[in-house]
Formats: C-alpha cells, structure tokens, sequence
C-alpha cells in the first residue's frame, strides 16, 4: 500500500477520498486554489499546498503543477476523484512518466471510450448490446439519411464527440431529416469543434441504469446497477440501487455485459457502463443498450456501497498499489436498498440558477450518510460546483430506504443560501417514484408539482414571530417583555417582499398570543417545546443577521424588517438610535464599549401601548447608552449611539 498519496481536486470527494486513505492508514496530501484555503478537504489532509487561484484552468486542472507539488512533496500515486483530471489521458500519461502512480485507468482505456462512435463499434465487437444505430466515416447526408430509413424513424442523431446530451436531435419523420441533420452537424461543430455525427435508434421514455464495475487491468467484476433515471436536464438528482423492477436475469445480462466492456480495454480501478433501457413495458434483457462508459469514480458511487458493503475507494487504491481484486463475483451480494440524493445551493423557482453564500447553519439528520465538502460557516463559492452534499439512506427494502430518504431531507436544516431540499423532499414523495415508475422524463413531466412553492404553515409563521421578538429560547424577561401588565408588540416579518404583521401578547412565561391577520394563536412552551394552537411547532430555528430561518421540512426564510428604519429615517449606516415616539425605556441590552451586529436589540421601548424594540441599525461598537431603564423619553430623543464608522 501507498505511505501517501496526493489528490487532485476538491469538495465532498477529496474528503471521501481522504477518509478511506485515513482507514488505511495511507498520509493524504491536499492541493487547493486560493478560493479553498480554509476548506474542509485543506483541514482534513495531512498536508496540503496551493496550487494557484481559484479559476479552474489556473489550479485544479494544472496537472503539471499538481504533479511538480506530487513529486516535491513524496507522494507516490494521485487519485483524481471525479472531473477535473480525472479522465485526461493526456495527465495519466504525465503522472506515470513522472514516476507516480494514477489511481484509476490507464490513458489507453481511457481513450478507447472517449469518442462515441469508436466505443459503440469496439464494444459491439465485445459483445456488448449497442442501440441499433448507423456510424461511419461517410457523412453525406443521403447515405444518412439513407440509414435512418434502414434503422426506422423516429431516430436520433448524435454528435460523435458529444456527451451529456449535447448536439442531440430527434427526428420523427423522414421529411425533417436533412433540416435536422444539418442543425445537428452545426451546434457539433460549434461545441465540439468535430461535425460527425450517428444515427441511433430513439428509444422513448428510457431509464437510465448503469453497471458499476471494477478491474485490476485484466479481469473484471460488476458491482450490481445503479439507477440514475431521476434527472433533470441530464443533471442527476437522486440515485439508487438496485434498480427498481430489476429481474435476476436481466442483472445477470447487464453485469456479465459490463464486466466484458471493461476486460476488453483492460480496465482498471473503478468504473462505471452506462445503458439505456427501454422501460416502457417494464425491463426485460433484451431491451437494454452500451451508451457509454465513465472511466473515473462517479458522484453516485455510495450508493453501491451501501448494498455491498464495500468501499470502492479502498479498493482503488488497493488495487492501484498493485494487489488483485478485492473479492470475486461470487463473493459480491445486494442487500437492501439504497438512495443519494444530491443537496445543491440552487435557487429552484428561478429555474434552478447555482446559488452562493455563507452556510451560517448546516445540519444533517442522524440515520443517513452524509458526504460533503462543507462545514458550518463554510462559503458556496461560485467558482465550483454548488453542491452542498450527498444524502446518502440504507434500508432492507425501497420503500423504508425511501422513508428514511424522506425523513433525512426533513431533518436537514441549510440557512445562508436557498437550496434544492425542497424539491428533493418533493421527489422522495411523489407518488410514482414511490410505485418504481421512474424514467428519465418524470421531472420534467411533473416539474410544477415538485417546484411549487409551499406557503408555510401557521405554526411556522408564529415560531418565526416568536424568534424575531427573541422568545424562541428566552424567558419573556430576558426579552425585555413586562410580564405584569402584558403589552401587545407589534412586529412585521417579510416573505418574498410582503409584509406580515402580527403582535405578539405575552401572557406568561411560557404562553404567547399572536395576531396574525384576522386570527390569533395561542403558543406554549412546555418541556422546551413550543405548541402553537395544541399542535407541535417545528423544532428548529435560526436567527440571522435580518433574517428568521424556521425548519418545517423545508426552510422557510421570513425577513426581519427593522420597523424604526421606516419610523425614524435612522436608516442604516446611522450613529445613533432615536426614540420614534415618546414613551418609557423598558429595556436595555447594550452597555458602552459593546460590540453589537445590525439588528441586534438595543433597547425596548414602550409607547402608545405597545412595546417596540430598537435595533442596532449596523454593526458597530457602542459609544454610549444615553438612558436608564425606566427612563420617560420624548420622541426623537438619543437612546444609544455607536462609534463612528471607520472612514
Ligand atoms: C438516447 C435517448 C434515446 N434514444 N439514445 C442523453 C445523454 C446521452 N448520454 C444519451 N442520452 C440519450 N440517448 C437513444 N438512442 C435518450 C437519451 C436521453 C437520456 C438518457 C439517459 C438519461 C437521461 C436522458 C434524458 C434525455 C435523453
């Protein structure tokens, strides 16, 4: 076994990889671009070195650097994770000249399915099933059009040295052929700089479902399927294994086809072959067709790991250093069920737009496995992927893995940036991805039911009141409520830029009224559980600088406006905080020389029966507090005065 290895990349699978490095006993060497400095992977190594600034093409994808730090430093070998590198032939070949050690392919089997029409031939010379399908070095549009009349219509055209769905057409009929061939040929020549394209039979309605396999350069084992249907413009969205309605006989076909596509380049390491299955009359072994083989650990790996108990990482580098396959074929079994679904810093309603930000609160369920890049406090930059993590369940059938996928979503609490975790919760409910039916239209089918936006439950916008007023975890006192001779305190909270008034009584140490609109509800706190009108609130929320995050399955963000902002013209930036209205100071939290955020709570005032709390207008240190409690005030008079902003 390797004594170190360095890895070339970042995120959730530099961590993963390094956890199985520290299993083993193997010292890890991190490299990060100036954007990653603080990261969890540059914590987690033994050591770690920056490879230049955060652009991509200026760090994790300078593979003569990454080998020059590899060689400095006394690693032996690299592991690549996923993208980046990790299926550059160009870089293997360098690793290896370097002396180092590449864990994964070699260049050679990397190149060999690297172009679509150059793997579908060599793999059907392998015995592999491929689409039914037209390929070939004449590209004249009748010999093509030609072929798609042969194949049968409606076919599909695809750019040789496409991939991810890019430069595809569908052609329904023949008359639309030649308009359609010469779309395709151009978008490939603008994207690929390549016009060659094939012609394949359109399978309608298909499943995505993919081999894992592994190999020690000469033989090979598969490690059951994956099905990865669930995606959104070829985006992967949850994955599981084993496939639903997957039969004995046609697993046996698949694995037996995808261990011959990996024997017949040589594979080594981790891999995975990709098929395209006819689902539409359920899956039967001679409806499932080669699409084409990612030669690198996929993002989705875990979930093979949790039906086999193996860890494919260890297995790579077991197998990198030289030892044989881990186990046989024989050796290798599925137990239960498994599903990943992948947490993005993405803004859904807007189309699913990458989102950035400060994670100011992050937490995951118990009973799930977590895979992620990021801590509390971390940044989703927007330089890299956005994805926050993978949520990863185990259970001895689907339908409680399916469960647990659901109850993991709902316990997992993200504040500082929208995420997709309400659409996940959404998928993990739907009720035919429930029933198995998945196929790789069903987001896009139902895409308004899985993205509408739920308006939050009362109970929510009473917790979220009961934060803002500081109740959420206080006593009333420590709030600066007067409980003697309770006083409504009006609050307005905002969602999606309307306002949502409401005022607040406090009638005891544990017992809140909120109105609300027209109606008023009753909260309770008993044993450190709040109860809105007899009903459990949820149990979490996060106070923010400006904002209250509340947990009731999904986040739900309300804005925290500073009322005085609009009362006193002491708009942001202001020194000092003014009474808006004449009245008595009924509180005071700050004392000179505090440092204090803005919105922080400076001081309660009661005026006009009612109780208003005065906010710190910006961060700041105080410079003075100007009254006492129990202080009659006019309105307009000095409360508190912060230091002067630094120029
Ligand atoms: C197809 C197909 C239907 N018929 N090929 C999309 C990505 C690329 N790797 C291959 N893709 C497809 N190839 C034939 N002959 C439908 C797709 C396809 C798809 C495949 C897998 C997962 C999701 C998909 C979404 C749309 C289209």
């Amino acid at each position: 076994m390797f004594a170190k290895i360095l890895i070339a990349n970042r995120g959730e699978i530099a961590c993963r990889v390094i956890d199985s490095c520290r299993k083993l006993g193997v010292a890890t060497v991190a490299v990060y671009s100036d954007a990653d400095r603080e990261a969890r992977h540059v914590a987690m190594a033994d050591e770690a070195v920056c490879i230049g600034p955060p652009a991509p093409g200026e760090s994790y994808l300078c593979g003569d650097r990454i080998i020059e730090v590899a060689l400095a430093i006394g690693a032996e070998a690299i592991h690549p994770g996923y993208g980046f590198l990790s299926e550059n032939p160009d870089f293997v070949e360098a690793v290896e000249a370097a002396g180092l050690t590449f864990i994964g392919p070699s260049a050679r089997a990397i190149r060999a399915m690297g172009l679509k029409d150059a793997a579908k031939r060599l793999m059907a010379g392998a015995g592999v099933p491929v689409v039914p399908g037209h390929d070939g070095p004449d590209q004249s549009p009748d010999l093509l059009a030609e072929a798609a009349a042969r194949i049968g219509y409606p076919v599909l055209i695809k750019a040789v040295a496409g991939g991810g769905g890019k430069g595809m057409r569908l052609v329904a009929r023949a008359e639309e052929f030649a308009d359609a061939l010469a779309a395709a040929k151009g978008e490939a020549r603008g994207a690929f700089g390549n016009d060659a394209v094939l012609i394949e039979k359109y399978i309608s309605a298909p499943r995505h479902i993919e081999v894992q396999v592994f190999g020690d350069g000469h033989r090979a084992v598969h490690l059951f399927e994956r099905d990865c249907s669930l995606q959104r413009r070829h985006q992967k969205v949850i994955e599981e294994a084993p496939a639903p309605g997957m039969t004995d006989e046609m697993r046996a076909a698949m694995g037996a086809a995808a261990v011959r596509a990996a024997e017949a380049i040589g594979y080594s390491g981790a891999g995975t072959v990709e098929f395209i299955v006819d689902g539409s009359d359920g899956l039967s072994p001679d409806r499932f067709w080669f699409m084409e083989m990612n030669t690198r650990l996929q993002v989705e790996h875990p979930v093979t790991e949790a039906i086999t108990g193996v860890d494919l990482v260890e297995w790579q580098l077991r197998v990198a250093a030289g030892e044989g396959l881990p186990a046989q074929q024989a050796d290798l079994a599925i137990r239960g069920h498994a599903f990943e679904a992948r947490l993005y810093a993405e803004d859904v309603p807007a189309g699913f737009l990458p989102a950035t930000g400060r994670l100011a609160h992050l937490a995951f369920a118990p009973d799930c496995r977590v895979e992620t890049g990021v801590r509390p406090g971390d940044a989703i930059s927007p330089w890299y992927d956005p994805m926050i993590a993978k949520i990863v369940v185990h259970g001895p059938t689907r339908g409680a893995a399916l469960r647990r996928l659901s109850r993991a979503l709902e316990g997992t609490e993200v504040a500082g940036t929208v995420t997709n975790l309400a659409f996940l919760g959404a998928l993990a409910r739907h009720p035919g991805f429930l029933r198995g039916e998945v196929d790789t239209g069903l987001i896009a089918r139902d895409l308004a039911g899985l993205t509408a936006v739920k308006p939050p439950r009362r109970a929510a916008v009473v917790a979220a009141c009961l934060a803002a007023a500081g109740l959420w975890e206080q006593a009333p006192w420590e709030a600066g409520f007067t409980l003697w001779a309770p006083l409504p305190r009006p609050l307005v909270l905002s969602r999606d830029g309307d306002d949502i008034p409401a005022v607040l009584r406090v009638e005891g140490p544990d017992r809140v009224r909120v109105t609300l609109g027209d109606a008023e509800s009753l909260a309770e706190r008993r044993g450190g559980q709040w109860w809105v009108d007899g009903a459990k609130a949820p149990a979490r929320v996060e106070t923010l600088p400006g904002q209250v995050v509340v947990f009731d399955g999904a986040a739900q963000v309300f804005g925290l406006p500073d009322p005085l902002d609009r009362d006193t013209g002491a708009g942001p930036g202001a020194d000092v905080t003014l009474a808006p209205m004449p009245g008595q100071v009924k509180a005071v939290f700050v004392a000179s020389g505090q440092g204090v955020a803005k919105g922080d709570r400076l001081a309660i005032l009661e005026a006009m029966k009612m109780e208003h709390t005065l906010t710190a207008p910006r961060d700041g240190v105080v410079a003075e507090v100007l009254v006492a409690e129990g202080a009659q005030v006019e309105a307009g008079a000095a409360l508190v005065r912060l230091e002067e902003e630094a120029p």
